[in-house]
């Protein structure tokens, strides 16, 4: 009963500034509990996202980052050899200045979205390495400082801790990876932005396992060949009810952060396998889901520097376009009201109980 009235309460909250304490955004919040920020993916431009000024205006208040969804990946910066289209990236970048927001650049080097020319190319190592370096340096030295960080290489491993297959492993093998950050750091400090922060991301790396294991093997490797690595981004795609336990997200924050790392929350979307995805109970449960999720890097200290959810709107969730039947996966409902989550994600960074859970 409690609950139903909460929810009452909240559908019919102002959306642009959900009613908790003093209306502060969920940035402001994290940024009070010595967080970089409290971001969201966004897919802009060319999308329904671009235009759309409820979305954009929530966009604006709420959040402190913001990470092209798609813009800079391979296949949209270079989607033939050697000729570059950065308008898209720039388009957002100047959306981010305005707006005063940081961007966490997303990504160089990944086994998906990439031109077909290489995907479809005859490659040997030898001819495929320069490729990668051309895009690396052209990409990185094009957008400078303008990124807080880039993701230089992008779900890399499987599961069980072993590579996994891409155009890049099967053709270069584990070397890939460190070239990827070799190039990255000597891009960068071509244009004088050393300070541009280099990432490995990835999922299943929010609790201990194979997978985690590899990434630090993989850190010991860079760091053996002076390579420079800043930080490890924590996807954190959940299931409402499968979401890993508090415990399980902070130890392993915390693995990242001994082996003298950065971590974030890169990607962070807690999404139903299936309807119903707004009744009382399953708001509830997916709730409690953002409140342990956002409160491990509260806890893991500030060298978890924030927190960024894979677009804040179901509507522009790409889980739906992905497993059929799933969704209901963001802050913010079909029809953009905050849900109880973006309650108890608020709740997380004020370090109170959850109120909606
Ligand atoms: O949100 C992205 C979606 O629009 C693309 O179609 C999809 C292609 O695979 O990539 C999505 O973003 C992914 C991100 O780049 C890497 N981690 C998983 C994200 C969700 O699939």
């Amino acid at each position: 009963m409690r609950l139903s009235i909460v929810t009452a309460l909240l559908v019919g909250s102002s959306l642009a500034a959900p009613h908790h304490e003093k209306g502060l955004s969920l940035n402001t919040l994290a940024q009070r509990r010595g967080k970089l920020w409290f971001g969201t993916a966004a897919d802009i431009p060319h999308t329904a996202e671009t235009t759309d000024t409820a979305y954009l205006d929530i966009l604006k208040k709420q959040f402190g980052e913001m990470t092209p969804a798609n813009a800079l990946k391979f296949l949209f910066t270079e989607p033939e050899q050697n000729k570059f289209n950065f308008s898209d990236g720039d388009y957002f970048m100047d959306l981010a200045r305005h707006t005063g927001k940081s961007v966490r650049c997303h990504n160089l080097v990944w086994a998906t979205q990439v031109s077909d020319f290489v995907t479809t190319g005859n490659w040997t190592a030898e001819t495929l390495i320069p490729v990668m370096r051309n895009h690396i340096f052209k990409t990185v030295k094009h957008f400078g400082d303008r990124c807080y960080s880039w993701d230089v290489v992008n779900e890399a491993f499987n599961s069980d801790g072993s590579f996994s297959s891409s155009i890049w492993y099967d053709t270069i093998g584990e070397e890939y990876v460190y070239l990827a950050f070799k190039f990255a750091q000597q891009a960068l400090k071509e244009v004088h932005a050393n300070k541009v922060k280099l990432y490995y991301n990835d999922y299943g790396i929010e609790s201990p396992g194979p997978k985690v294991d590899a990434v630090l093997k993989l850190v010991k490797e860079l760091r053996k060949r002076h390579i420079r690595i800043d930080g490890v981004g924590l996807e954190a795609h959940f299931m409402v009810g499968g979401t890993p336990s508090l415990a399980d997200q902070v130890a392993t924050q915390k693995a990242f952060i001994k082996a003298d790392l950065d971590v974030a929350m890169t990607e962070l979307d807690i999404r139903f396998a299936q309807e119903p995805f707004y009744t009382a109970e399953a708001q509830r449960q997916q709730a409690q889901d953002y409140y342990v999720s956002v409160s491990s890097c509260l806890l893991s200290g500030r060298r978890c520097v924030g927190v960024v959810v894979w677009d804040f709107y179901d509507k522009y969730s790409w889980v739906p376009y992905s497993f059929e039947g799933q969704g209901g996966a963001t802050l913010f409902n079909d029809t953009l009201e905050a849900k109880p989550a973006y309650y108890a994600v608020a709740d997380a960074l004020m370090g109170k109980p959850c109120s909606v859970c």
